[in-house]
């Protein structure tokens, strides 16, 4: 007949804001650090944590001119990345575009050799810091087709262009 309700739910909520108290600052611990890393400018940190800005991993948007052309820009900066590194398109004309938002950095971009169903020699020789370079040219056979900055494929930047089988 007696209830023993009371410490059990007491219990409970005062755990409560202690929890998300600690969550809260190890979120802001988090954040801080990789941003120290990053604006220090070395080459040393490991390549984990450059993937912050969210971008990296998700597809770039790929739009369609009037003329049916396939558009599409990566983007490359003072790190070891095209951002984003992977973006699909459809058998058919395709415009690249490889702009550098880098302060120093010199990136270049090519289709890496004999690893795609089909070669793509057109290329993007030297990019500056700060400047910009598209190229043109035609995708027929589906696959994946890896691309690379030769200059630092060694430190990771590489990224994948999709074509679908249409
Ligand atoms: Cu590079």
């Amino acid at each position: 007949m007696a209830t023993t309700s009371g410490t059990g739910p007491l219990g409970a909520t005062v755990g409560l804001p202690l929890t998300r108290r600690g969550f809260l600052a190890a979120v802001a611990l988090g954040t801080s650090a990789p941003l120290l890393g990053a604006c220090s400018g070395g080459g040393d940190e490991p390549a984990g944590s450059s993937v912050s800005g969210g971008n990296a991993s998700s597809p770039a948007a790929v739009t369609t001119a009037a003329d049916g052309t396939q558009e599409v820009t990566l983007v490359v900066n003072d790190d070891f990345v095209f951002l984003p590194k992977a973006f699909t398109v459809a058998p058919g004309p395709v415009r690249l575009t490889l702009s550098s938002e880098a302060t120093q950095m010199t990136h270049n971009f090519l289709f890496s050799a004999g690893q795609g169903p089909a070669a793509i020699t057109e290329e993007i020789p030297i990019l500056g810091p700060g400047d910009e370079a598209t190229i043109d040219f035609d995708v027929t056979a589906p696959g994946d087709y890896p691309f690379e900055c030769s200059f630092h494929l060694a430190l990771g930047q590489v990224g994948t262009m999709t074509v679908t089988p249409g």
